[in-house]
């Protein structure tokens, strides 16, 4: 099975979101030895997966208000800025200071307000909630709201519709940031009756709040984010996808690479692909070429024959050339 396209599907008369193509990567496949099937969310008209979940939310709750306040690495306020325009509200997008100059001038370009609040993603979630309170705006949430993951699960619904109904996925590769991903694809899989199929969520040494609550059995905060995948920055997993990882219900299979490993994945994806995505989607491309998704079937956590594996390219704006020789310079030095 090679390009199976998609039509626009719509969440509303004015925002739609790419049923994104999804074909078969050739060289992924090479790479795993099993069939890749990736999921271009990259190329959703914000430049990521976020606007599923987030053009949802919105027309659920900010039809009457007057303005929207979102607090992001980068993605989602891209993704509330598009939304907000495309609804004729104003947007207000507060970032932490780690996000690259390049991300609030493409929120600039969208129309937003932007913000530069605090290191990391939760001091300028903290600034967003005080404008909630004060401004009288809307919160959009970047990944804890049921209302996102119903948005995101619809990236699994569209998969399932476009590999019909005798194509099944071995396992889903999904970045891990909030956690609001995982929770949406979990809600896919469950929605098309695929609870079988294992998840490998996957994040980077340094933003690493999933791995570092299942190595202690509860939500935990990390002190600091030291990982380059400023995107994955949340310091504190939402309750919501830790708990899945507890339950007997789906297989949810943690991992860890490095920025650099992550880094060398955006690489090779922009050679054999030719497609640039950020750090955080990295992380999830790392999986196939650093090998672990072997190493996984080797140590007997996933089948030695596996199903194909689908890939949730989830894209991302923090990135250009420029950035990208960037992130080089400081991972090697
Ligand atoms: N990024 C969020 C949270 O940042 C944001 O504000 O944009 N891949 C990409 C390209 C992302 O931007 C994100 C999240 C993820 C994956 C992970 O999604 P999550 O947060 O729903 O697990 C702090």
């Amino acid at each position: 099975m090679f390009g199976i396209k998609g039509s626009l599907c719509s969440f509303g008369q004015d925002i739609q979101t790419q049923n994104c193509y999804i074909y078969n990567s050739i060289s992924m496949s090479k790479h795993v030895g099993t069939t890749v099937f990736l999921k271009m969310e990259n190329s959703q008209p914000s430049g990521s997966f976020k606007i599923r979940g987030i053009g949802h939310l919105c027309q659920q709750r900010a039809t009457q208000s007057k303005g929207v306040v979102c607090s992001s690495g980068g993605n989602a306020g891209m993704a509330a800025a598009y939304v907000a325009r495309k609804m004729g509200l104003p947007a207000t997008i507060v970032v932490p200071s780690s996000t690259p100059q390049l991300v609030v001038q493409r929120l600039k370009d969208q129309g937003a307000t932007v913000k530069i609040v605090g290191k990391v993603w939760d001091d300028a979630n903290g600034e967003a909630l005080r404008l909630t309170e004060t401004e009288g705006l809307t919160y959009v949430p970047p990944f804890d709201d049921p209302l996102l993951w119903q948005g995101h699960a619809s990236i699994i619904t569209e998969v399932a519709a476009s590999l019909g109904p005798v194509v099944k996925p071995g396992a889903v590769l999904v970045s891990v940031g909030g956690g609001g991903l995982l929770c949406g694809v979990i809600q896919g899989l469950k929605d098309v009756g695929w609870t079988d199929v294992p998840i490998i969520a996957m994040e980077t040494v340094g933003a690493d709040c999933l791995n570092a609550a299942v190595k202690a059995g509860r939500v935990v905060t990390l002190d600091d984010i030291t990982s380059e995948a400023k995107c994955l920055g949340a310091k504190t997993v939402c309750k919501k996808a830790f708990e899945c990882t507890q339950s007997s219900e789906l297989t949810i299979i943690s991992e860890l690479v490095t920025d650099q490993q992550a880094l060398h994945a955006v690489e090779t994806f922009l050679d054999e692909e030719r497609v640039l995505v950020e750090l955080a989607c990295g992380a999830s491309l790392a999986a196939v070429y650093s090998g672990l998704i072997r190493r996984l079937q080797d140590e007997g956590r996933l089948p030695t024959v596996l199903g194909p594996l689908l890939v949730i390219v989830c894209g991302g704006s923090s990135i250009d050339m420029k950035q990208l020789a960037n992130l080089k310079h400081k991972l090697q030095t």
